[in-house]
């Protein structure tokens, strides 16, 4: 087999920041009604800036009431940059609303797509042409067949939030334990492993859109998972088929779930009165 780097290319694309937050409902009562419709009211002109750039564009930025303990809202942004990114978390914090959340948990990553498949292609080739690896021409290489990826990938290395009823996001490492360790599997083995994945995944393509993201180097796991469908159980059955799969059985660890319904902006008003 070729000699080549152990770690499996990848193209990145929107950044994105997960926020969540208790509402202080204790607080909010003891408004008076005039300054609660107000405070909705700003809001909303707030959110609906944050949710979209114009009224026919993809949405950017979803809320979601959160179920359990956990916290009560969920804000999900994916932007261009980490300084769009930040922008729309400072914007957010400019409305009176925001001094009535208290921040339970954050989560920032970018949107990743693996490329174990491609990878060896591109090595390979790099290698076939004499390359030595990390060389100035196998650097070359590998970035332009980089950007013919990112390219073709676009509109999936830079999504709208989809606008499924539900999300289900929580964060993912895989296993560097003193049996099984992942990041000293051999690639072609994890080529193997993640095609594995990507075949029951498949099987759900219809009914659940996943975007995973990275966060090496961004925040505390390596990625993030985003699931969006329109019927909460089928996260469930999806989560619960992965299980079984090597990549998760042996590989996978878990942070805390997180699960939400859209509030698309239009309802964020009837949910300050407690209405869904
Ligand atoms: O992006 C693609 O469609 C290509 C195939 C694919 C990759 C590379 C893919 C498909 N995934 C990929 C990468 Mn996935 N995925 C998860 C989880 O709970 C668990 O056990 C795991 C959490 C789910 C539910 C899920 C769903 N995937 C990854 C990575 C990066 C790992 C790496 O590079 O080492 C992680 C952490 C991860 C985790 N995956 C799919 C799905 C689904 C539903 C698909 C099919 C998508 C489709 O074809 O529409």
């Amino acid at each position: 087999m070729p000699d080549f780097p152990p770690v499996p290319l990848t193209l990145e694309g929107s950044a994105l920041l997960h926020q969540f937050f208790r509402f202080d409902w204790t607080r909010w009562r003891s408004c008076a009604e005039g300054e609660r419709r107000q405070i909705a009211a700003e809001a909303c002109d707030a959110m609906r800036a944050l949710e979209r750039s114009d009224n026919d564009a993809p949405v950017r930025t979803a809320i979601y009431s959160e179920l359990g303990h956990k916290g009560d809202l969920i804000f999900v942004h994916f932007r261009d940059s980490f300084e769009a990114l930040n922008q729309a978390e400072l914007d957010l914090a400019q409305t009176r609303l925001f001094d009535f959340l208290t921040p339970t948990h954050s989560y920032v990553s970018v949107v990743e797509l693996g490329l174990y498949e491609s990878s060896r292609k591109t090595y390979e080739a790099a290698e076939a042409k004499g390359f030595e690896a990390h060389s100035a021409e196998w650097n070359a290489e590998i970035a332009a067949s980089l950007a013919r990826g990112a390219e073709a990938m676009k509109p999936r290395l830079f999504p709208a939030v989809p606008e499924s009823k539900y999300v289900c996001f929580y964060p993912m490492d895989r296993r560097r334990g003193e049996q099984a360790n992942w990041y000293m599997v051999p690639f072609a083995e994890r080529q193997r492993m993640m095609h594995d994945h990507g075949m029951i995944g498949r099987r759900y393509g219809d009914q659940v859109k996943q975007i995973i993201s990275g966060s090496i180097g961004m925040d505390d796991w390596e990625w993030g998972v985003d699931l969006f469908a329109e019927d909460p159980v089928v996260f469930k059955k999806l989560i619960y088929e992965m299980r079984f799969d090597e990549v998760s059985a042996v590989y996978g660890l878990f942070g805390q779930f997180y699960m939400g319904i859209r509030l698309p902006v239009e309802k964020l008003g009837m949910w300050l009165e407690g209405k869904l």
